[in-house]
């Protein structure tokens, strides 16, 4: 299939984050690469405006901002409740990140759900032309495909996981799993950021509903579904630019003030016990148990801004942190030195960035994640002539891609505290090559990569104009 120059490309996300200028701050690389999908084949950007109201109308929001248009709508208190706080963040996402023990099944929240993706069906129809295609994002909305299909749409339809898919044993466990599948068979395409999620997704689909594999496509009586593993990348070069910006040189100046000559490890995540945080500050303890005299020689740096605040094993992994943080501090700081410096707030990109360029270890040990773009911008900041090291641990969906990486097991406090140690000694050679591979993978596929690599599935390649092919 050609893409055909009138199609539109309408995004829809729970959240819509419009681009803010060049001087971006917090804003990440997901809206970054959406909106310029959008400045190149128009189109508009729909979600939820982050904002309550009293009760849901529809009323959409226009505006129109840096080449792209925007169009919010937004929710109840029960729908946020329900839809978000709930079957989203409560249900689905510890679920979907392997933690049975978290996930909670209510059916007001499964209600919400369906209630909130229907809404957004009827209020997004009417804005859908003939010719458009739609591309869903992530987990809040898995069947807003097939709502808008039973409105009528027989547009192309793509959706984008961001997390990663469970294991069908472990999806079993969902009371509406057989359905929520089901409910892809909507899309066209459906992107996964690695093998493993797309095998898992196929495994359920196949097992379960006796869909069947042709090709690439999993068909499923009369639907068939395109399903390819797409793994999403930062703008490495832009990344790279920004640690040498004034700003990054600034951050990166006070980071080796700070250090005074120590070797600094640095770890950047939501607050969200998906990232490990607590068998990270463990890890770390078992480095300093181990290896006493490398004590006032390290220090870690740990910035975690929080996230999903009203949901309560939120708040339990905040206080758990802050307990285990101050226990370690207290066992092993001494008059001129604190084993742990923990932050909760976010920074702009370019004083991240300058961060990580100082920082000797990135430690990014997430128990399960979908992708985890904190590791690929540690290494797209480091100084090509004497690069830090990244250890990675083997459950973030960026292992399969950054293989040079140091590989862990998150939950083994002594494989954390070894690959510290051989971080800390790994010859500038070595560091070099390792950086150096992987520099180059960020590098190839990047966001633009991915997000071309998926609309060019969805839609089609873009046609070149004659003007593009004249010598
Ligand atoms: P997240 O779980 O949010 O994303 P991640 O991929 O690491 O995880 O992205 C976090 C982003 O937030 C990064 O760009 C990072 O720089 C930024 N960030 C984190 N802490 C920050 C701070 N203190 N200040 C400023 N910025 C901060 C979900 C999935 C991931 C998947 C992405 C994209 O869980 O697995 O990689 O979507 O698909």
């Amino acid at each position: 299939m050609e893409f055909d120059p009138l199609s539109r490309l309408i995004i829809i996300s729970n959240r819509v984050s419009a681009p803010k200028g060049s001087d971006s701050g917090a804003q990440g690389g997901l809206a970054v690469a959406l909106a310029s999908a959008l400045r190149e084949y128009k189109g508009m950007w729909f979600g939820w405006s982050g904002d309550q109201t009293d009760e849901y109308t529809g009323q959409i929001t226009f505006q129109r901002n840096d080449g792209v248009t925007t169009a919010t709508v937004d929710l109840e208190e029960q729908d946020i409740d329900e839809y978000y706080n709930g079957y989203a963040n409560r249900t689905l996402w510890p679920l979907f990140h392997y933690r049975v023990d978290l996930a909670e099944y209510e059916r007001e929240f499964a209600g919400g759900y369906q209630r909130v993706n229907e809404r957004f069906a009827d209020t997004v129809q009417p804005l859908i032309e003939e010719d458009d295609a739609v591309w869903i994002q992530d987990y809040h909305l898995f069947p807003l495909g097939e709502e808008l299909r039973k409105r009528g749409a027989t547009n192309r339809l793509g959706f984008f996981l961001h997390i990663p898919w469970p294991p069908r044993r472990l999806l079993s466990i969902l009371p509406e799993a057989q359905a929520l599948v089901r409910s892809l068979f909507a899309y066209d395409v459906i992107g996964f950021h690695t093998e493993e999620w797309l095998q898992s997704f196929c495994d359920y689909a196949t097992a379960e509903l006796g869909a069947h594999m042709e090709g690439d496509d999993l068909v499923l009586d009369d639907r068939r579904v395109r399903v390819m593993a797409c793994p999403i990348g930062i703008d490495a070069k832009e990344f790279a630019g920004l640690a040498t910006s004034t700003r990054g040189r600034l951050a990166f100046r006070q980071m080796r003030d700070a250090a005074v000559g120590r070797d600094m490890i640095v770890g950047v995540d939501r607050l969200d016990y998906s990232k490990g945080l607590e068998e990270r500050f463990l890890g770390y303890e078992r480095f300093l148990t181990e290896h006493p005299e490398e004590r006032k020689e390290v220090t870690l740096l740990q910035i975690a801004p929080p996230s999903r605040a009203t949901v309560g094993s939120y708040q339990k992994i905040r206080s758990n942190l802050e307990g285990l943080a101050g226990r370690i501090n207290g066992a092993y700081a001494d008059i001129d030195w604190v084993p742990i410096r923990y932050v909760n707030q976010g920074y702009p990109r370019d004083v991240l960035a300058g961060i990580y360029r100082a920082a000797k270890i990135g430690l990014v040990t997430p128990l399960r994640d979908g992708m985890n773009l904190v590791a690929k911008e540690y290494v797209a900041a480091q100084n090509p002539e004497d690069p830090g090291v990244l250890i990675l641990s083997r459950f973030a969906g960026a292992a399969c891609q950054l293989t040079d990486a140091v590989l862990i097991n998150p939950y083994s406090a002594e494989e954390m505290s070894d690959a510290i140690m051989l971080a800390l000694r790994m010859p500038r050679e070595e560091r070099i090559e390792r950086w150096t591979k992987m520099m180059d993978v960020i590098t190839r596929q990047d966001i633009g990569w991915w997000r071309k690599t998926f609309t060019d599935a969805l839609m089609g390649p873009a046609v070149e104009t004659e003007a593009q092919t004249e010598p």
